[in-house]
């Protein structure tokens, strides 16, 4: 049996307790897109170890999988394999033979046209994720199988490096250093080769795992970032460039759609918005400049939405975990949640940060958008339609704040009456069970429903 956790709304929606409480069941992690652009937090048995590639499961002493549909950073990967491992883990991880290698031109691609877009510019994480699927879909990519074998490594690198040289230097007008050198990168890279067959980490993926399956084993997928993020279903071009949604996991992985339709696909939503990176958000309280588009600061700060928006941004964290640049954040948006579960299936929901919202009067969500003169309840196709939106508002009386510790302790009947409202609401205009809810940021405070 699989479980699929996918990212209802634009990453960040607490997806690591979720996982962490269904991957306790499980034997195997596997991510099926995106690179060192997912950076999670995992606790376990009170140390705290930080990730961005490496599935969290690993810590836990399951074998994490890195699967065809990642890019993948083999610095960053050997890094973070080597710390757990100073701490006196002993992870276990597998990288597919045919994901894509991040190299350093990818990084340095990513940040030389991030700069030159301007107002185009998604805010990517720099980590070369886009330049790395531009160069899978256009057949020049270098996959972690050609690392085994030099000769194979250094016939893709003589074809592929002068083409990005080239587009660094004579497009963009950048001088090109070390990650434009074919010999550099050979050597470097063909040692990477030689460490992920020395210690025996590479897998077909698809294979791998339905052995896996087939001996009784149960695969957890690990979604990274989320729908609204996905290349195809997201907000284009705001967008990253892989598929956090549930078909992502069927490509991604190699496990046919019936063997993840069998299984759960369990969607996470954040009981409010938030975002990193420019584009629309109908639902957006106040601003934060220069992610807000057309954001007028002065008149911003002055707003009882800025404060409001200040109070749960500070009250979830909504900081960067990296550049620790403020989130954006809004009301829940529920087209955005109905196109979500249509897009992804889901069998059943984990609502997380309901004690965020805790103390306030009235928590509102966007229930549906006015477009063009007509209500409507789902996302329109464009991101310039989307833009055009503006949220119609529900509003819910709000819960109190309570001792969260002991509602996680004594269970769903302990989370208050009205959060209750709010969550039944979500779970009915989705057509989907509430499966937990997260009342704390650790992974003991995601309650279960039952
Ligand atoms: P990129 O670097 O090419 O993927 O950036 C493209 C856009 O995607 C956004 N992006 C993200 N937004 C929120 N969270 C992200 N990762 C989470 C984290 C992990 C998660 O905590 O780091 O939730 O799974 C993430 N990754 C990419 C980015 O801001 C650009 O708008
Ligand atoms: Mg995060």
């Amino acid at each position: 049996m699989t479980v699929t956790i996918v990212g209802s709304q634009l990453g960040d929606e607490g997806k690591g307790g979720v996982v962490d409480l269904y991957g306790d069941a499980a034997d195997v992690v596997a991510r099926y897109q995106g690179g060192d652009n997912a950076g999670h937090t995992v606790v376990h048995d009170g140390t705290k170890y930080k990730l961005s590639l490496v599935p969290s499961g690993a810590v836990r002493g399951k074998v994490g999988v890195l699967g065809n549909g990642c890019v993948v950073n083999p610095e960053t990967l050997f890094d973070e394999i080597d710390t757990l491992r100073d701490r006196g883990l002993e992870p276990d991880v597998r990288v597919a033979e045919r994901a894509h290698v991040i190299l350093p031109y990818h990084r340095a691609l990513d940040g030389i046209e991030e700069d030159e877009k301007e107002d185009l510019a998604a805010g990517t994480t720099k980590r070369g994720i886009g330049p790395t699927y531009e160069d899978k879909a256009g057949r020049r990519g270098v996959r972690i199988g050609d690392l085994l074998d030099p000769d194979v490594l250094r016939e893709r690198l003589e074809y592929v490096v002068p083409q990005k040289k080239a587009l660094a230097e004579e497009v963009f007008d950048k001088e090109t250093g070390e990650e434009f050198d074919i010999e550099h990168l050979y050597e470097t890279y063909r040692e990477y080769g030689e460490r992920l067959a020395a210690e025996d980490m590479t897998v077909d993926c698809g294979t791998f795992l339905q052995e896996r399956i087939d001996a009784g084993d149960e695969v957890m997928l690990e979604g990274a970032q989320g729908t609204s993020l996905d290349i195809d279903h997201g907000v284009y071009p705001y967008v990253t460039s892989s598929n956090p949604t549930a078909g992502g996991a069927t490509v991604g992985t190699g496990l046919g759609p019936t063997v993840i339709g069998d299984g759960e696909v369990i969607g996470i939503v954040k009981a409010y918005l938030s975002r990193v990176g420019t584009g629309p958000l109908p639902t957006e309280l106040g601003g934060v400049e220069g992610q807000t588009p057309d954001y007028d600061a002065e008149a911003g700060a002055a707003g009882d939405e800025e404060e409001l928006a200040t109070y749960i941004r500070d009250e979830g964290g909504e900081y960067g975990t990296v550049t620790g640049r403020p989130r954006r954040v809004g009301w829940l948006d529920m087209p955005m949640l109905r196109h979500a579960a249509r897009a992804n299936g889901f069998t059943g929901l984990a609502v997380n940060h309901i004690d965020v919202l805790a103390g306030l009067d009235t928590v509102s969500v966007g229930h549906s958008y006015e477009f063009d003169g007509e209500e409507i309840f789902t996302m329109p196709p464009t991101t310039e339609q989307w833009g055009r939106c503006e949220a119609t508002f529900k509003s819910f009386d709000g819960w109190p704040e309570v001792d969260w510790g002991a509602v996680a302790d004594e269970g769903h009947e302990a989370i208050p009456e009205n959060a209750w409202t709010y969550l039944k609401y979500i779970s009915d205009e989705l057509d989907a069970p509430i499966y937990a809810v997260g009342v704390g940021p650790g992974r003991e405070e995601t309650v279960v429903v039952e």
